[in-house]
């Protein structure tokens, strides 16, 4: 039997980015399961062509485009009827709108901080596939959390397998998180030709399909490194409890080692559909038809060890936990500075980590930093980084 409160009773869904990779694969798994929701916020950026057909298919309650131009430009053209809110103010306040039982925050970079903490502030459970706010601020953030009684479920393949492991488990019988990697486009790449990689070889990702910011930082692998510090957050381990293997197929999301010496691993076919499922139903499981693993015909599992060589935003990473205060929120606002250098032919893929490292090493430290000093922080680092980068 399923409470009332179970799978069945109608959820009010909020989806902030959701004209994003994960937004519009969140709406798939809504609308091709036996999942009884209503949309309520749809929020996007820029690309209002496809929130015009989301606002057709979903008929959300609301949408709010935080780009004023495209704001007024969707106004103008629109066929949608119901509420249209331009801002970010309008998206914090779609986040925390009390109407919503489940907000899916998919916003991309750091702009995705302040919805989540007004969700929070409303006790909302929130299905988060923002790396950036835990990253910059997930002590505030899981501090929140257990203030306001709110839920927050990683929508990232990781995170869910990790989640999946845990079922059962007690995290004090945690011997160690174990994040599988794809070790990206340039895993078997020489490491001399590293200084040539282009920003087209760095986009085209062997197993996922995913926006070109994230695309760059699995390439880098500060994709994994951001993971590593999410893991660090919401399941409640010291970072020395963590570690990265590389694993080329993307079967194994991630594991979990017990103190018996036993290991679990949660596998499936690289779709984030099956996370994205997972993160709305969880603890309980919808049923799907997505494509079946066979394992016969994947035949072998490979693993290696991350070559920090070669993956120096990945030891940047690990560097800055352990530093711990503004310093992820260092980590990740100078990497989003020179990810879109890098993807406007200013620098070169090697000097993304000689940069975040610059920057690390050069804007103050702070110990245990409030909400208007990470955006300080944040702010800093930018235009730090910048500064550096127009130089060149
Ligand atoms: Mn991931």
């Amino acid at each position: 039997m399923i409470s009332d409160n179970g799978i069945n009773s109608i959820k009010n869904i909020t989806i902030l980015g959701s004209t994003g990779s994960i937004g519009v694969q969140a709406l798939d798994v809504l609308s091709s399961g036996n999942f009884n929701y209503k949309i309520n916020f749809l929020t996007a950026n820029n690309n209002i062509a496809l929130l015009e057909k989301q606002t057709q298919k979903y008929n959300p309650n609301a949408v709010v485009i935080a780009n004023e131009n495209s704001y007024y430009e969707f106004v103008r053209n629109t066929s949608f009827k119901g509420k249209i809110y331009c801002g970010d103010e309008a998206v914090q306040a779609a986040a925390s709108d009390d109407k919503n039982d489940l907000v899916i925050s998919s916003l991309v970079g750091f702009s995705g901080v302040l919805p989540t903490i007004e969700a929070l502030k409303k006790g909302k459970k929130i299905a988060l596939a923002n790396k950036e706010t835990l990253v910059s601020a997930g002590k505030i953030i899981t501090n929140l959390a257990k203030e306001y009684n709110s839920e927050i479920i990683a929508i990232d393949s990781e995170h869910s397998a990790i989640l999946q492991c845990l079922v059962g488990e007690q995290i004090s019988q945690v011997e160690k998180l174990i994040l599988t990697a794809s070790g990206g486009p340039f895993r078997n790449t020489p490491f001399e030709e590293f200084q040539n990689i282009t920003v087209e070889q760095a986009l085209n990702h062997p197993n996922w399909s995913m926006g070109s910011k994230i695309t760059i930082d699995s390439a880098t692998m500060m994709n994994k490194g951001f993971e590593v510090i999410e893991a660090f957050w919401l399941f409640d381990v010291d970072y020395q409890q963590i570690e990265v293997i590389i694993h080329p197929q993307s079967i194994i999301h991630s594991m979990v080692q017990f103190i018996d010496g036993s290991m679990k691993a949660q596998l499936g076919l690289p779709d984030m559909r099956i996370p994205i499922a997972y993160s709305l139903s969880y603890p309980e499981r919808f049923s799907y038809d997505f494509p079946r693993m066979n394992l016969s015909e994947i035949g072998k599992l490979d693993f290696y060890e991350p070559d920090m060589q070669r993956y120096p935003c990945l030891q940047l990473s690990f560097d800055s936990i352990k530093s711990g205060g503004n310093a992820t929120a260092v980590l990740n606002a100078a990497n989003e500075i020179c990810v879109s250098a890098f993807l406007n032919r200013k620098i070169r893929f090697v000097e993304i980590s000689q940069f975040i490292n610059n920057a690390l090493e050069s804007i103050p430290h702070i110990d245990n930093p409030t909400i208007t000093e990470i955006i300080d922080s944040d702010k800093e680092t930018r235009e730090f980084t910048n500064s550096l980068i127009s130089r060149i």
